[in-house]
């Protein structure tokens, strides 16, 4: 019997099909004296990744009208944007994470130095490839895409939630708190991912309002999913290092301090909520509300 896949399952497959052409275009090959930190972009970028944060951007560019070419450029620099925050997190400074994505992480297939230089070549091309007249013939649009990449990745967005998270070790957070952090480490990245289809189709301040409450309450979903992701695999045996193990357990998080039933309660509620600020697209958002289930639902 053939197995056949669901609107959504054939919609993630498709873009992530897609965005590998384009990534694998948009990287540089290895050559020269350089060769070596482009094959570790590579070898991080085009490894298996769910493309959450592409896929939202092409869906928010579909509700505008944008041409998939144009929102494939644009979901690319996003992803070079999480995976250098990837790479960089799993070093033994950060989270010492030996294995991403199922392979070995950047820093134990090629080495420390070269993954850090991997993360900053990748961070760096994100921006690069927003500059590029192929993402938007405006250039105010282009610029307005650089620069809200750059506040969602900087230091009160990405950059400032790691340093929360790191610094939390030890420490008792209160919920709000944790709430603050993970919006920042997880959730600017998913906010902007949707505000870029919407910057993109150049829509009304109404609709990038209701984009950004969506991605709000898909982020915290996942995070707390991811928590609980993370809870059970600890209990069922695990890839992790010791001391990624030891940091874990006395880092405060939302299943933490909740608890497994009212976190899968309240990431249910999120993702009840997130849906419901579409509701202005209609039918044009269906897909976006079952990436809403699906995050909460997935299994990795
Ligand atoms: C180093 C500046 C800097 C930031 C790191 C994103 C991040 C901040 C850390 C990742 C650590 C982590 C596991 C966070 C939990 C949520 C998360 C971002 C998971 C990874 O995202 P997925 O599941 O990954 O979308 P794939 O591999 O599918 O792309």
């Amino acid at each position: 019997m053939v197995n056949k896949l669901s609107n959504l399952d054939q919609a993630l497959t498709d873009v992530s099909e897609d965005l590998f052409k384009v990534m694998n275009v948009l990287l540089p090959k290895p050559r020269d004296g350089e060769a070596r930190v482009i094959e570790a972009m590579r070898y991080s970028t085009l490894s298996k990744g769910k493309r959450l944060r592409p896929f939202l951007v092409v869906c928010s560019a579909d509700l505008f009208g944008v041409s998939r070419k144009s929102s494939l450029m644009a979901a690319t620099a996003i992803e070079f944007m999480h995976t250098y925050s990837l790479i960089h997190d799993d070093l033994p400074a950060m989270d010492d994470d030996p294995v991403r994505r199922g392979q070995p992480s950047c820093h134990i297939m090629f080495d420390e130095a070269t993954a850090i230089l991997a993360g900053d070549g990748l961070l760096t091309l994100a921006f690069q490839v927003l500059t590029d007249d192929r993402v938007h013939v405006d250039p105010k649009v282009r610029c307005d895409l650089v620069r809200s990449l750059a506040e969602a990745g900087g230091c009160h967005g990405m950059v400032g939630g790691q340093m929360m998270d790191l610094l939390s070790e030890n420490a008792e957070l209160s919920k709000d708190e944790i709430i603050r952090m993970q919006r920042m480490k997880t959730g600017e990245l998913f906010a902007i991912s949707c505000l870029f289809g919407a910057i993109l189709g150049k829509a009304p301040e109404r609709a990038c309002q209701s984009l950004r409450n969506y991605a709000h309450n898909l982020g915290l979903a996942f995070q707390i999913t991811d928590d609980i992701l993370d809870t059970q695999g600890a209990e069922g045996g695990t890839t992790k290092s010791p001391k990624k193990m030891n940091r874990e357990e006395n880092k405060p998080n939302l299943v933490s301090i909740m608890g497994y039933d009212r976190s899968r309660e309240q990431a249910s509620m999120l993702c009840s909520q997130a849906k419901s600020h579409l509701d202005m697209f209609d039918k044009k958002a269906d897909i976006m509300r079952e990436l809403a289930d699906f995050v909460i639902n997935r299994k990795r």
